[in-house]
C-alpha cells in the first residue's frame, strides 16, 4: 500500500476539481442549509447509511454535524467494539447548526453494520424495511430475525416522508481489496432492493487518510493519488455503482479541531447527495 502511495505515483493534475478555500466551505454549507425540493418541502430528506461494521457510518454523521457545529462532536456513537456493530438501533439524526435554530433539511439514518456472517449484523430484509419506511425510530435490530409486518415497531402504511430518499454505502478504504466475498454478496443484494425501490445511491469511501499516507499528510492530494483512484474504482466495482457515484471522505476520528480541507471534502459528499435527492424527487411516483 505504502509503495503505491509514494510521491512518484501522483497524477500531474487532480482528476476532479475541488476549491480549497474558506469561501468555498461557506458556499457549500449555504447550499446544504438552503436545500429544498418542491416535493420535500414539508419534510426532511432522509439519507440511509449502510455498510460493514466499523466502516465509519456513525462517524460520517458525527463529522457532518461537526462541520456545521464548528467543533468535533460524537452524538451518533462511533467507536470500536471488537468487530461487533456498535450501532444496534435504528436512529435518525438531524443537525441544528445553532442550538436554538432551525435544523438542516436532511436526516441521516444510521443502522447496524453489515457482517459477512449470515447470522450476524443487520438482516438484508431489514435494510429493505428501512428503505421502504416500515421501521420505527429506535427499533432494535435483530440479526437473525427481520422485522415482520405484524410486529411492534413496524409502520404499516409509510408515506413518502417516512421512506429513504438516498442510500449511501459506507466503504472503508483500507478494506476494499480484502472485502469478504459474502460481504460483497450482501452489498449487491442490498443494491438490488435499492434499485427496485428506485432510490439513488452512492458510495462514501471513508478512511482515505489511513489508506494512503500521501493523503494523510495532505488531504488536498486526494484526487492526485493514483492509489485512492484505484480504491475508488474497486469500490465502484464491488458495490456496483458507477465511479461518478463514489466520493472519498475523511471522517473526524481522533482530532479535536476541525480542518477546513477535511470539511470541504465532507461537504462535497453531502452536496453530491443533494444532487441525487433532486433526481429522486424529480421522478414521478405513485
Ligand atoms: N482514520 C480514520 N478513522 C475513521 C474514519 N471513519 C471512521 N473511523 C474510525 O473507525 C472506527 C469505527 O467507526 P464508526 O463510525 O463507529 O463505524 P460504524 O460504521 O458506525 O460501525 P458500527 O456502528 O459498529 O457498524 C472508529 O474508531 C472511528 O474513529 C476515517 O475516515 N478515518
Ligand atoms: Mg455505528
Amino acid at each position: 500500500m505504502d509503495e503505491k502511495c509514494t510521491e512518484r505515483l501522483q497524477f500531474e493534475n487532480p482528476w476532479r476539481t475541488v476549491t480549497w478555500t474558506p469561501e468555498e466551505r461557506k458556499k457549500l454549507m449555504e447550499k446544504i442549509k438552503s436545500y429544498k425540493h418542491p416535493k420535500s418541502s414539508l419534510f426532511n430528506a432522509r439519507i440511509l447509511v449502510v455498510g460493514a461494521v466499523g466502516a465509519g457510518k456513525s462517524s460520517f454523521f458525527n463529522s457532518f454535524k461537526s462541520v456545521f457545529r464548528g467543533h468535533v462532536t460524537n452524538q451518533g456513537m462511533a467507536g470500536n467494539l471488537s468487530g461487533k456493530s456498535l450501532t444496534t438501533q435504528f436512529c435518525s439524526f438531524t443537525v441544528k447548526p445553532e442550538p436554538e435554530g432551525e435544523s438542516l433539511p436532511l436526516v441521516i439514518c444510521d443502522t447496524m453494520g453489515l457482517e459477512a456472517d449470515e447470522e450476524r449484523g443487520i438482516h438484508i430484509d431489514d435494510i429493505t424495511n428501512v428503505i421502504n419506511g416500515h421501521v420505527l425510530e429506535g427499533y432494535q435490530f435483530n440479526p437473525s430475525v427481520p422485522l415482520k409486518r405484524d410486529a411492534h415497531g413496524f409502520r404499516k402504511n409509510p408515506k413518502l416522508k417516512d421512506k429513504i430518499h438516498c442510500v449511501a454505502y459506507v466503504v472503508d478504504a483500507t478494506n476494499v481489496s480484502i472485502m469478504p466475498q459474502n460481504m460483497e454478496k450482501k452489498l449487491k443484494a442490498t443494491r438490488k432492493t435499492v434499485n427496485s425501490s428506485r432510490v439513488p445511491q452512492l458510495v462514501l469511501l471513508t478512511k482515505i487518510d489511513e489508506a494512503c499516507p500521501l493523503v494523510k499528510k495532505n488531504i488536498r492530494k486526494v484526487y492526485k493519488s493514483t492509489y485512492i483512484k484505484e480504491l475508488m474504482q474497486e469500490a465502484s466495482a464491488r458495490v456496483g455503482v458507477p465511479l461518478s457515484c463514489v466520493v472519498p471522505v475523511k471522517n473526524y476520528s481522533e482530532e479535536l479541531e476541525l480542518d477546513m480541507n477535511t470539511d470541504i471534502l465532507l461537504l462535497h459528499a453531502v452536496v453530491q447527495i443533494l444532487r441525487l435527492l433532486d433526481d429522486f424527487f424529480d421522478e414521478p411516483r405513485g
